[in-house]
């Protein structure tokens, strides 16, 4: 059968930006096995010939209510499929699903039924958020990255702001690119509705959510975006470890300098 794609650029595109997406994560390793998801909002690109599309997948529930999504559909990274797959095939190793009317349950559109995300409830429930706020985002990750997880396992960088001001303070790209900083969501069971509810709540306040001992989230108007907020921390993170590895403390951009940088850049 032919994919959903054919004669579809604008949905096409979308999908490819994943699949881009993909392999960097793979590439930076940040991704082992089938660690970490992506969905996007593809609905503006839905016409009506999907829409009479039959599902192709039992209905499943999500696990909570998003009153939000109705209507809705999105591209899907596949549970237990690897990220590098699917930067090279990912229509075989994501899927199209489409949110059902009581806002609780979807199914599986296009192209194959693999069923997506383990973390769908926090995706969905992120995306739901998004459209709530009203600002066009579309996109939402959750990666693994090794650096700022492996800072979680400092009890000190879990309290309050305690990880963004030093991310921040290690170059002043962070604090201009990351301006509402990275939010801790204290260690939950993965794929858990309870992670979910931590996650959008985090979200009101900062621009990245991060898992404790687990991996960040991120969302963004694309999924280039998302993935650069996720960037430019782990940028920040690597030098704060280079610093240490090399036996001295960062000192640090000042307050007064981050000050500075807020005020120039609107922040
Ligand atoms: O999809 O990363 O948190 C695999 C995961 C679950
Ligand atoms: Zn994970």
């Amino acid at each position: 059968m032919e994919s959903i794609l054919a004669n579809r650029p604008a949905l096409a595109a979308e999908v490819d930006k994943v699949a881009e997406v993909a392999g960097y994560l793979w590439q930076k390793g940040w991704a082992e096995r089938n660690g970490g998801n992506i969905t996007v909002n593809v609905t503006e690109h839905i016409d009506d010939a999907i829409r009479a599309l039959p599902a192709i997948s039992p209905r499943y529930p999500i696990g909570t209510v998003l009153p939000h999504l109705k209507g809705c559909w999105f591209f899907c990274k596949g549970t237990n499929r690897r990220m590098r797959d699917l930067a090279r095939r990912p229509m075989e190793n994501g899927s199209v699903i489409r949110i059902l009317d009581d806002c609780a349950s979807y199914e599986i559109v296009a192209d194959a039924p693999v069923k997506p995300t383990s973390e769908l409830a926090s995706h969905l429930s992120m995306h739901d958020k998004m459209i709530a706020d009203g600002q066009g985002y579309k996109a939402a990750i959750h990666t693994h990255p090794i650096d700022l997880v492996a800072m979680t396992h400092n009890p000190a960088f879990l309290k309050k702001d305690v990880l963004t001001n030093l991310l921040w303070s290690m170059i002043p790209e962070t604090r201009a690119f990351c301006p509402k900083g990275l939010g801790i969501v204290p260690y939950k069971m993965p794929s858990s509705v309870e992670l979910a509810e931590a996650t959008i709540e985090a979200l009101k306040e900062y621009d990245v959510v991060m898992w404790e001992k687990h991996g960040v989230c991120a969302v963004g108007p694309d999924i280039f975006e998302a993935f650069d907020q996720v960037d430019v921390l782990s940028k920040s993170a690597q030098i704060y470890l280079t610093a240490r590895s090399m036996g001295f403390e960062p000192t640090g951009t000042t307050q007064e300098q981050m000050d500075e940088l807020k005020r120039a850049f609107n922040l």
